[in-house]
């Protein structure tokens, strides 16, 4: 029998040792609160704070994951908040660096090892390819799925599937996961998988952020962004959902390493972000779908602003509603859950002529393990629904279509002549005309310079008004070609002979 001084020694030991074991989570503390949010205004201003806003941003209550003075900064905002029932499950990794335990959700090495291992059993069909690596030098993998021969591929409409930018959205990695299995196990064996795998050429990745899964998977279950260590400063970490290059900016993201929501150095400077571009270049995907959670939504471009027009907005609400009623979920626009620049599907449609949509699963980050199976049958489903309309429906932008650069030339030329004409010019409505153009003509997508030598042609009859918005055009074409010449990312006999005929086109 101990005595009682040693007894009160051994109380003490086993406190202070608590205290230590509950520190890493202390350390890491959040908490998810709901801010009262009377306008679109208010739901803004919390984006523009830089705040982790977690889900479902609506007039009434916006739900932000709120850490390290937050909180304050919320109330000297002038906010009210309460917090929220629904706390999420905080599932407490391993805090000993011990091999993660993710339960049915993938861990990084599993969801390498499944992939490869599909890749293995179905040789015809799928392949295992290494898009990128990480920061971390984790390889950023994508399953590619065809069924038809090799000479037709080329042809064939191409979609896209990505899961988890984020961290701690486990579930959205699953999704991914379930389509690959549902287009591989079915092949041959279901008519309409048979005759979709046949007729497109489907990628899938699954985990877009492998560092970050891995951290949430082993460390910090919260974890949202990557692990770029910013420089060696004291905060680490990049919202890759904020790094895409189209509108790059301040609205909905920030410029401090230390925020949930920072934007890195500059467009694209992730090596995962770059991974998905490169990807996206070279494949001209004509749909996507980027897994996200949680609210339950399907969301459209645009999303850095409200009321941002979309010349495909049509398209894009028909699938949506389509895609929103296989799943159960509501259908809306991206900046209506909140205005947020450098998101992937603004990118991808705005720069790749891509139908990219955002849906954010479930109702937790991680839900619990007894949804992920009906989740990912309810969204397989709008999958299977997508791959099959991106032989049908194809975004005015996309390269693909043969009047895309001669659409833009017309509409931006229209819009010139109104802004001569009228007090008040469509400005954003040129603008993205103008980008939109500037894309096509990007020498990194525009193959063989088809579009170029076409839009060439067309130069040479525009008038004096014409002339004058079209030489900003014309001017940007110049300087990607002159970066992507230097980059290496293009020929440089190529870029020579580009760079030739728009220098004799600006009279230079
Ligand atoms: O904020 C995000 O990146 C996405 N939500 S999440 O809770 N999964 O982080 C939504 C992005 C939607 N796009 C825009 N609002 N621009
Ligand atoms: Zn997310």
């Amino acid at each position: 029998m101990p005595t009682a001084a040693a007894r009160g020694r051994l109380v003490l030991l086993a406190a202070l040792l608590a205290l230590l074991l509950a520190l890493p989570v202390a350390a890491a503390a959040e908490t998810i609160i709901d801010v009262a949010t009377k306008s679109r205004a208010d739901v803004a201003r919390l984006a523009d704070m830089g705040l982790d806003l977690a889900e479902n941003a609506e007039i009434g209550a916006t739900t932000v994951v709120a850490r390290d003075g937050d909180i304050e900064r919320i109330e000297q905002a002038g906010f009210t908040w309460r917090s929220n029932p629904m706390m999420g499950r905080v599932r407490l990794a391993d805090r000993f660096g011990r091999a993660p335990d993710a339960g049915l959700y993938h861990t990084v090495e599993e969801s390498a090892a499944e992939l490869r291992a599909l890749a293995k059993a179905h040789p015809k069909l799928a392949r295992v390819e290494v898009i990128g690596k990480s920061i971390e030098k984790r390889d950023i993998l994508a399953l590619r799925i065809a069924g038809a021969p090799a000479r037709r591929q080329a042809q064939q409409p191409k979609v896209l599937f990505m899961g988890l930018h984020h961290a701690r959205e486990w579930i959205a990695a699953e999704v991914p996961h379930a389509i690959a299995n549902e287009l591989l196990g079915k092949y041959g064996k279901d008519p309409k998988i048979t005759e979709l795998v046949n007729g497109r050429v489907v990628y899938i990745v699954p985990v877009v952020n492998p560092d970050g899964l891995h951290w949430s998977q082993t460390s910090y279950s919260y974890w949202r962004k990557n692990r770029n260590p910013n420089g060696g400063g004291k905060y680490l970490g990049v919202d890759l959902n904020r790094n895409y290059g189209y509108k790059f900016g301040l609205t909905g993201a920030s410029s401090s390493p230390g925020s949930d929501t920072y934007h890195g150095a500059g467009p694209f400077s992730e090596p995962c972000s770059q991974a998905v571009k490169a990807l996206c270049e070279r494949e001209k995907f004509t749909a996507s779908v980027s897994y996200h959670s949680y609210g339950n939504l399907v969301l459209h471009p645009f999303g850095y602003g409200y009321n941002i027009p979309n010349p495909d907005q049509a398209s894009f609400v028909r699938l949506a509603r389509a895609m929103g009623g296989l799943t159960g979920y509501k259908a809306q626009n991206s900046a209506e859950l909140y205005p947020a620049m450098g998101d992937s599907d603004d990118w991808l449609y705005g720069a790749m002529g891509i139908l990219a949509f955002t849906f954010e699963l479930g109702r937790q980050f991680v839900p619990n393990e007894s949804e992920i199976a009906p989740i990912c049958a309810a969204n397989v489903k709008a999958a299977l629904y997508l791959i099959e309309e991106a032989g049908k429906t194809v975004a005015s932008n996309h390269p693909s279509r043969p009047d895309a650069v001669r659409g833009r030339i017309a509409r931006l030329n229209e819009l010139a002549r109104e802004a001569a004409r009228a007090a008040a010019p469509a400005v954003t409505a040129m603008t993205l005309e103008r980008d939109g153009l500037c894309a096509l003509l990007d020498p990194c997508a525009d193959g063989d310079g088809a579009r170029l030598e076409e839009y060439l042609k067309a130069w040479a009859r525009f008038d004096e008004t014409e002339r004058s918005v079209q030489q900003s055009v014309l001017s940007e074409v110049k300087a990607r070609t002159m970066a992507a010449r230097d980059a290496g990312r293009i020929d440089a006999g190529d870029g020579a002979r580009r760079l030739e005929k728009i220098k004799a086109a600006l009279g230079e």
